[in-house]
């Protein structure tokens, strides 16, 4: 077995920036010096390539090359390009943001790489290399072996009330007690941990940088830490680990942006198998030279993976039986996928295609899609959440973007005391009026109510706001609980981003992150979902950039 150094592939920025090369020999935008050149391609990965894509094809985000052209519907050739915006309209879009969706930057990068930026992608699109099997075998570090493992739980801690949650900009992961609400350890990380997803088995905890780093936490030893690292991508944002009956956890597999694919590893090691491009022809029978890799989840029914693929709008379900042999069912949706859930049933995996504003359902028992329901502009679910309406019974829900409501989906169900909605299914039931800039919803099965954040809100109170709703009686006004206020922290220049609610394992507890300025003490505040009262303020000088909390049980079982 080989285990070479993880740092010998150097991890992180420097390389997709060092990596970003020669396209300035064309350069028709303008003129910058190297140096200029490099911290602008560093920024680029940093903060803009999530959503406008490496080659700047656009996605989330608008088509940043310098220019285009396409047909709209009546099939008129528009044309655009960054080229034709110029330097100060796109310095204004940078530091104020737009209606469209496109967040301020102001109060995160200074005048000065505001103006950067906007010459730097009046400049031809960096090709970043691609990264092999060999570059990821070369990663790959086993920490503590798998002999070398405890064969039980070595600590005395509640593990399902365990919360991983990502410190967003210093690339760490906070393991904190759900129980005594204190830190258990705080571990090193890839850059910006996207996600943190739970083995079947409950005892990992597998989490993904935007660097594409994949860390392995064994939460059994003394005090729980990184045992296996590996790098998959330049840049990444899934990861899941198979679950199905008889294979729990034999493998892990993770998705890249770039270079656009998926990796297949040992579940306990992280060791790379197999690598599988995702470029290819969208649902409009075009090809994309950078189908980005968005959500994965684990199917219950079948030995399957569902992974979304961004750009082109097909969904695959991978089937590993036999990954040497792989098998895959494409099904065709809608652009652009992004994020997804599970319904109540766990059968029907429902996905944002924000693009086309519409939420793609796919059937895991048959492999087919079972419905593309119209829905207002740019959903986001996060993974959505389940609940039963007092009128329309089984519902899921999303919130949006681009839009101030949150919808509600009917969803299908054996059960037979839900068969007279069954006239419902698929179909947008009610639309709730929330505000704008909704990330994340979430309720649970113990729980009689249903919260949404608004962290995008150009509004700084919405921002650093929830909202509650009482299950029973949605017409009810919504409680807004101001989390920044509540948290007693002291007012900040930067906006506290109230995001991600997540509940305690027994769904009692809310908890709400504040994402504040990139080195500002900032602070988690957990709610009593009963009284919507302050339970707990936990910060802490290391609580920097919190962001996404991840509640072992509740992901372990997709609850939500
Ligand atoms: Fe996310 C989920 C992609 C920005 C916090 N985000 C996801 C998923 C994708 C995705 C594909 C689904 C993963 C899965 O289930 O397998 N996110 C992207 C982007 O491309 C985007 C728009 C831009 C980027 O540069 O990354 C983006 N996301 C953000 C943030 O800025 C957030 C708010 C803060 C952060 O930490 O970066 C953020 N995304 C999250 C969280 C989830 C997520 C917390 C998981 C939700 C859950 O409950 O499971």
């Amino acid at each position: 077995m080989k285990v070479s150094s993880i740092g010998a592939v150097a991890f992180g920025l420097t390389v997709i920036a060092a990596a970003m090369g020669s396209a300035f020999a064309q350069n028709a935008g303008p003129a910058m010096s190297a140096e200029e050149k490099e911290q602008a391609k560093k920024i680029y990965f940093e903060r803009c390539a999530g959503c406008h894509g490496v080659l700047r094809k656009g996605a989330t985000g608008k088509n940043l090359e310098p220019h285009w052209s396409k047909k709209d519907a009546s099939g008129k050739v528009t044309e655009g390009g960054t080229l034709k915006l110029g330097q100060s309209r796109l310095e204004k879009i940078i530091g104020y943001g737009t209606d469209g969706g496109m967040v301020n930057f102001d109060d995160i990068l200074t005048k000065e790489e505001i103006s950067l930026m906007s010459k730097y992608i009046q400049n031809p699109p960096d090709v970043p290399p691609e990264f092999s099997l060999k570059d990821q075998l070369d990663s790959w570090k086993v920490i503590v072996a798998v002999k070398d493992r405890p064969t039980k739980q070595m600590n005395k801690l509640n593990l399902n009330n365990i919360f991983s949650v990502t410190l967003r900009d210093t690339g760490e992961v906070a393991l904190v007690d759900g129980d005594t609400k204190k830190i258990v350890n705080i571990v090193k990380t890839g850059y910006a941990v996207h996600i943190s997803r739970i083995s079947a088995s409950g005892r990992y905890v597998y989490v993904i940088g935007r660097d594409g780093r994949v860390s392995l936490i064994d939460l059994w030893l003394e005090k729980p830490a990184v045992v296996a690292e590996v790098k998959i991508a330049f840049d990444a944002r899934s990861i899941d680990t198979s679950k199905f009956k008889g294979f729990e956890d034999k493998y892990a597999i993770a998705g890249g942006y770039w270079p656009p694919q998926y990796t297949i590893m040992d579940g306990d090691t992280l060791k790379p198998l197999k690598v599988v491009s995702t470029r290819g022809i969208t649902v409009d029978g075009e090809y994309h030279p950078e189908p980005r890799v968005a959500s994965i989840v684990s199917s219950f029914i079948k030995p399957e993976w569902v992974v979304n693929i961004k750009e082109t709008g097909q969904i695959l379900l991978v089937d590993y039986t036999d990954i040497e042999n792989l098998k895959t069912t494409t099904i065709g949706s809608a652009k652009f996928l992004h994020d997804g859930g599970w319904d109540a049933s766990k059968r029907y995996f429902l996905v944002a295609a924000n693009a086309s504003n519409k939420i793609a359902a796919v059937d895991t028992k048959t492999g087919k899609l079972a419905a593309l329901v119209d829905v207002a502009k740019i959903p986001h679910p996060g993974r959505g959440a389940n609940f039963v309406h007092p009128q329309f019974g089984p519902v899921w829900a999303t919130g949006h973007l681009g839009a101030d409501v949150v919808t509600l989906i009917s969803t299908p169900s054996d059960d037979p005391k839900f068969a007279q909605y069954k006239q419902h299914n698929w179909k947008v039931v009610q639309e709730i009026k929330h505000m704008p800039g909704n990330l994340f919803v979430k309720t649970h099965p113990a729980s009689k109510h249903f919260w949404a954040d608004a962290p995008q809100n150009p509004d700084k109170d919405l921002a650093e706001s929830v909202a509650v709703w009482d299950l029973k009686d949605l017409s009810k006004p919504k409680a807004v609980l101001n989390v920044a206020k509540d948290s007693g922290l002291p007012p900040t220049k930067a906006v506290k981003r109230a995001v991600h609610p997540e509940y305690s394992a027994d769904g009692k507890e809310v908890w709400i992150s504040l994402w504040g300025g990139k080195t500002d003490q900032s602070a988690i505040v957990v709610y009593d979902d009963a009284t919507l009262k302050v339970k707990k303020v936990i910060t802490d000088p290391k609580m920097i950039t919190p962001t996404g909390k991840f509640n072992v049980y509740n992901t372990q079982h997709d609850i939500y």
